[in-house]
């Protein structure tokens, strides 16, 4: 097992959440509705038709949750803000109440010791942007995402250190606008395509717009979900479907963000999207890139858009509640080549599987196989920094069971059990083994 003398004295230990997957108060104190209240209220999207209009009712509960970070020994907070809460148009009228829950939140974290790392952007978009066609797939929206970065900007800068823009860029487009199994539903290779270059000029407008607001030391970066993507099979028609998934899946949105660059693929797919200056406009130098990872693609060879197409992976493989394979020498490997690649540090942002084990007759959360993921997990990050790979810090997905959007409230992320019925929060077992992690800092 690894233990808290394997990592640097300065490593960061921490968790992350979302605004949508826990707030609830979906309606309350003049918050207006994101696309995500519309997805999951609409029936069939979410399984069981499950909604975040109450959640874990962490808008009324986040001093408790913040007592269980602090208890962790958690440094480290990765929340996101809900844009509907404090702009409910998206844009013009601001609304006081919402703005004041971040207010509140921001205090009660840095008043026990943990540093409030804010997300501008995880998935959940002003309804009325999307119904006025203001949404990612307008350009329009690029100067508007800026305003949004320099309100919170202007209200939490002197507080908050941490900042990122958008929680994995390359899935919300994805699963949002190409697949069509996540808010708003759109099933479109051209409007996903749309949706990724104005993202990315939008995380160009509004670092630039932090920069200028935010005093000197704010650590600015972004967090793309990246999984390395392995050919299903070892002929060079899958290595090649390999590189072009590669390329779709997680450099579409990392690449133009950390390099300056499309890839030369995705800049063929993208074609006149992309206008003289847009490059220049995306890119901003960077403080740091957080990493979610949790599993890796595989792929093979097919004749379609993309010329590849998502397989499963092996037979025998170990899979989570999720399906999704449990391969520590993945995130070794991604560790490796996002360090390098990006040469910027790198935190992960989010790691972790699903389970559904409820508290026994002894009031216990026994998550036995959650722990040895983290284990393993943690020990492949071991091996990424011995390889050399500059990575600061583990902010683990998630802090509380929560809505696991289409998935609903089936799959249990967290390493604090949420009983939805009563909202009473139980400390796994994996709560206490990553707080003798991070308890043993001296910082703590
Ligand atoms: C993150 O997305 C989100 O940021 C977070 O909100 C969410 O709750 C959390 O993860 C858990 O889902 O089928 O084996 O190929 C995760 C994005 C994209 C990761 C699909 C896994 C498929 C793995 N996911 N990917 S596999």
């Amino acid at each position: 097992m690894v233990t808290r003398s394997d990592f640097p004295e300065d490593f960061v230990w921490g968790a992350s959440t979302a605004s949508y997957q826990i707030e609830g108060a979906h309606d309350e104190d003049g918050r207006a509705p994101s696309i995500w209240d519309a997805f999951s209220h609409t029936p069939g999207k979410v399984i069981g038709g499950a909604t975040g209009d109450v959640a874990c009712d962490h808008y009324h509960r986040y001093k408790e949750d913040v007592a269980l970070m602090r208890q962790a020994g958690f440094t480290a907070y990765r929340f996101s803000v809900s844009w509907s809460r404090i702009m409910p148009e998206g844009h013009g009228a601001v609304n006081a109440a919402g703005l004041d829950f971040y207010d509140r939140l921001v205090d009660e974290l840095l008043a026990n010791n943990i540093a409030p790392w804010l997300c501008l952007y995880h998935w959940d978009l002003p309804l009325a942007l999307h119904e006025n066609g203001l949404g990612w797939t307008s350009r329009e929206i690029v100067p508007l995402f800026a305003d949004y970065a320099g309100l919170l900007a202007d209200r939490l800068g002197d507080r908050v250190t941490h900042w990122a823009t958008f929680n994995e860029p390359n899935m919300f487009t994805m699963l949002g606008y190409g697949a069509g199994v996540h808010a708003p539903g759109i099933r479109d290779r051209d409007r996903w395509l749309d949706a990724v270059h104005h993202v990315n000029l939008s995380h160009g407008a509004a670092v630039r717009r932090l920069r200028d607001q935010l005093p000197g030391g704010a650590q600015i970066g972004s967090v793309p979900n990246l999984q390395p993507v392995r050919p299903a099979s070892d002929n060079d028609q899958d290595r090649e479907a390999a590189a072009r998934m590669d390329a779709v899946m997680n450099r579409a949105t990392a690449d133009p963000v950390f390099l300056g660059k499309y890839d030369p693929l995705t800049r063929e797919w993208m074609g006149d999207r992309i206008r003289p200056d847009d490059e220049a406009a995306i890119y901003e130098p960077l403080d740091w890139l957080g990493l979610n990872h949790y599993s890796p693609h595989y792929a093979a060879a097919r004749a379609n858009a993309f010329g590849f197409r998502s397989m499963d992976p092996p037979e025998g493989a170990e899979k989570t509640l999720m399906g999704w394979h449990v391969a520590p020498d993945a995130f070794r490997d991604i560790l490796v080549e996002t360090s390098k690649r990006y040469s910027v540090p790198v935190y992960v942002t989010e790691n972790g599987m699903a389970d559904d084990v409820e508290p026994d007759n002894q009031g216990q959360v026994k998550d036995d196989a959650r722990i040895s993921y983290l284990d393993r997990y943690l020990g492949a990050l071991l091996e990424a920094r011995a390889e050399g790979a500059d990575i600061r810090g583990y902010l683990v997905w998630s802090m509380l069971d929560n809505f696991e959007w289409a998935m609903g409230y089936g799959p249990r992320f967290g390493i604090v059990h949420v009983d939805y019925a009563t909202q009473v929060r139980t400390p796994k077992a994996s709560y206490h083994f990553l707080a003798a992690l991070a308890r043993a800092s001296p910082d703590a």
